[in-house]
């Protein structure tokens, strides 16, 4: 199925216009500050996240799965999806796809499809973690960092076929995330495992084209639990560094250890040139992947405090690829993922409203009830009526949530694909 401008052009029609008073107020209050409301309006509208592949469909747990119905069975079916999303939202304009699940059969029906829904290719996502059934060496005991020469072989030709079929759709970034560690000590020599992956790497890094970027992801623990081999920023720069210019870390909001200073991490990062990718979820634990902002909005928030920054000030840190790296175990997927792209707009929009000047100001004077006052400011600041105003110009749903389900979306997949249709890619 596919939602057409007229449709949402019939919604907004019926919505209630009152935030457009609130965008007066608020154009009142941060003008004195020197901010421009309708800059800010600009830059929400133009702010563009992908939607990975496998986010369609249930997550589930080892414990357990729980369909939806309705959920994407093809590649064609899960552009079909983002396509809804990015109609409503018109903040979804990109899908990551995840090999071997999304090998395009027809590579040209493909790219058509996407372009019907304005849908980008953005980074690539190689697996492996997992063993295939047409794969000769096992991945159980890691692959770029293995102590098998055949399984680190196989895993970086792994890697440049995804290379390949990104060239073919029009990608420009592969994003490399590794299971590899031990679940014991002992199990792995550390510097033989470190050394290994950063072979394999560069090997990967070899046959990237000129104007490709590699993201390199890091994780703590899970799937192993005593090692993981790029456990950490630190690790991760120091193999980006190591591969070239191309390679930058990418940074995974669930995979850190909890109360780990995000914000700082990213402020290092974007100093240096090294913050390639960044991967949007939530959690109240470890790697939960809920909905972004649903556990710690405030967090989120001096992430973005910190991005803004970044992107207004370090020009040696070339455009970010923002994508939503969530599972969907107890909600429909598409209104979690719509909940997410509100979160992170919420999240963009407060940044944007910092008053740098006065926060520069009181750094200087070492103000620290003042500095914590000026960020608390903007995080206050109610600025849903920015984000309508910005829907409203690009024509996306002025309320993308209301709009699904007036819609009766999920009803429709549902009628259209049966109820044990099941989304791969996981
Ligand atoms: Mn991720």
């Amino acid at each position: 199925m596919k939602l057409t401008t007229n449709q949402i052009f019939d919604f907004n029609k019926h919505e209630d216009d009152s935030y457009e008073s609130e965008i007066d107020y608020l154009n009142n209050k941060f003008s004195k500050k020197g901010i421009s409301v309708d800059e800010i309006i600009k830059k929400l509208g133009s702010f563009n996240v992908a939607i990975p592949s496998w986010a369609l469909g249930a997550g589930g747990t080892r414990f357990g799965r729980f369909s939806y119905g309705g959920e994407p069975s093809s590649l064609e079916q899960k552009l079909d999806d983002i396509g809804i999303l990015n109609s409503l939202t018109k903040t979804a304009g990109a899908v990551s796809l995840h090999i071997p699940w999304d090998i395009p059969s027809d590579v040209n029906a493909i790219k058509e499809k996407a372009e019907s829904h304005r849908i980008l290719f953005d980074a690539m996502n190689s697996n492996t973690f997992q063993d295939q059934p047409h794969l000769e060496h096992t991945y159980k005991f890691g692959s770029l960092n293995s102590v098998h020469k055949n399984a680190r072989e196989q895993a970086v030709e792994h890697n440049k076929e995804v290379i390949r079929i990104g060239k073919e759709l029009g990608s420009k970034s592969l994003t490399v995330w590794l299971a590899d560690g031990a679940n014991f000590p002992g199990q792995l020599n550390f510097q033989t495992a470190l050394q290994n992956t950063e072979d394999s790497l560069k090997k990967i890094y070899s046959d990237l084209p000129e104007d490709w970027r590699m993201f390199i992801e890091y994780k703590p623990y899970e799937p192993n639990f005593y090692s993981t081999t790029i456990q950490d920023w630190g690790t991760s720069f120091m193999l980006a560094n190591a591969c070239g210019e191309k390679a930058m870390t990418l940074v995974d909001l669930g995979h850190h250890l909890p109360n780990t200073n995000i914000e700082q991490i990213v402020a290092t990062l974007m100093l240096k040139g090294k913050l390639g990718g960044f991967h949007f979820n939530d959690s109240k634990y470890g790697d939960d992947d809920l909905t972004v902002g649903s556990i710690k909005p405030y967090s989120l928030f001096l992430i973005f405090n910190e991005l803004v920054y970044g992107m207004e000030n370090n020009s040696q840190n070339p455009d970010l690829a923002w994508m939503i790296d969530a599972s969907h175990n107890t909600k429909d997927p598409l209104e979690d993922l719509i909940q997410s792209l509100e979160a992170i707009l919420i999240a963009y929009a407060q940044a944007l409203l910092v008053d740098r000047k006065a926060l520069y100001e009181a750094q200087q004077e070492s103000d620290v009830v003042k500095c914590q006052e000026l960020l608390q400011d903007a995080y206050r600041t109610d600025v849903r009526s920015l984000l309508k105003a910005a829907r409203k110009e690009t024509n996306a749903a002025i309320n993308p949530l209301e709009a699904y389900r007036s819609f009766k979306v999920r009803k429709q997949l549902i009628e259209e694909r049966g109820t044990s249709s099941r989304a791969s890619g996981l």
